[in-house]
């Protein structure tokens, strides 16, 4: 989105305003996205943007609000009715990621019911819940795009054709949260006892730290760190920044490596360890 919006900017004059909420799209307030122009409390992303539509040059402003699945839940859904009610010219980043990930992954009122039946606790287990993507379709919006988080190329096309769009523009990114699918994968890997195959990325010493992939993607997995390097027998030491993808980070199992694809000089490569063969 910041690739679109920078891009917006320089070609058409327009300048990006951005609600943000709370949840860990939050996050997106710092380097490198830097996207995000308030932060009151839940429910403000879209409720703030409403107003500013009021005061804003339509033509050269253009509003994004952002906000999480379960903040929507909470104090989301009045401040959409009254933008589509208004017929405010906006466009809203759902993220979808199943969970009230930020405050330690409680579930939601849309939840799917399958992934929280390793908690054991019945009586939400029992309750009905409701499809995220079903109530939204249920508002009959005219512009309601539902795409995954992985694809970089393709989100770039949608937040291109988009993000001038007049009217309320919903975009939901649909994706469960990392950091829980793991957990749970792991939880159903240990009963299977099936083994997967070990995948790792690595950067190449070859890199010419273009910064690619810290600024454009900005993956909390990929580091530069400077270390010292000899540069000759008699141990001399000169000082030299290296990128590193840290291993404890990086979720392999979850993301397709769109790392991989970024780096426009293939310095990202992907190893895969099969078990059977390392035993
Ligand atoms: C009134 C209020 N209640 C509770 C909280 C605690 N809280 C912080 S973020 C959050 C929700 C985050 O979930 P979501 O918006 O889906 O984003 P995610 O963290 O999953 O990306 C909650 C309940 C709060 N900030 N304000």
């Amino acid at each position: 989105m910041r690739k679109v919006t920078d891009h917006l900017a320089k070609e058409l004059g327009i300048e990006f305003i951005y609600g943000g909420d709370i949840g860990c799209y939050t996050l997106a307030e710092a380097y490198p996205y830097e996207m995000i122009d308030w932060v009151i409390c839940m429910g403000a992303g879209i409720g703030i943007a409403n107003g500013m539509s009021q005061i804003i040059d339509s033509k050269k402003q253009k509003l994004i609000a952002f906000i999480g699945d379960s903040t929507f839940f909470h104090s989301g859904i009045q401040p959409l009715l009254n933008a589509i009610k208004n017929n405010i010219n906006m466009t809203i980043i759902i993220f979808n990621n199943d969970w009230t990930a930020m405050t330690g992954h409680q579930e939601h009122v849309a939840t799917p019911r399958e992934y929280i039946k390793h908690f054991g606790i019945k009586s939400r287990i029992d309750s009905k819940g409701l499809s995220f993507i079903t109530f939204l379709e249920s508002l009959y919006l005219n512009n309601l795009i539902v795409t995954g988080a992985y694809n970089l190329d393709k989100l770039e096309r949608i937040f291109s054709r988009t993000l001038t769009n007049d009217g309320v523009n919903i975009i939901v990114i649909k994706d469960e949260c990392a950091l829980e699918k793991k957990r749970r994968l792991k939880l159903e890997t240990r009963k299977s006892n099936m083994k997967y195959n070990e995948i790792y990325y690595t950067i190449s010493d070859s890199c010419i730290k273009c910064n690619e992939c810290i600024e454009r993607l900005g993956c909390p997995a990929i580091n530069a760190e400077t270390i010292n390097v000899k540069i000759n027998d008699i141990s001399e030491l000169k000082k030299e920044l290296r990128y590193y993808i840290d291993e404890a980070r990086c979720i392999p199992d979850i993301c397709p490596g769109i790392c991989k694809n970024v780096c426009p000089n293939n310095f990202i490569r992907k190893t895969i360890i099969n078990p059977q063969l390392k035993d």
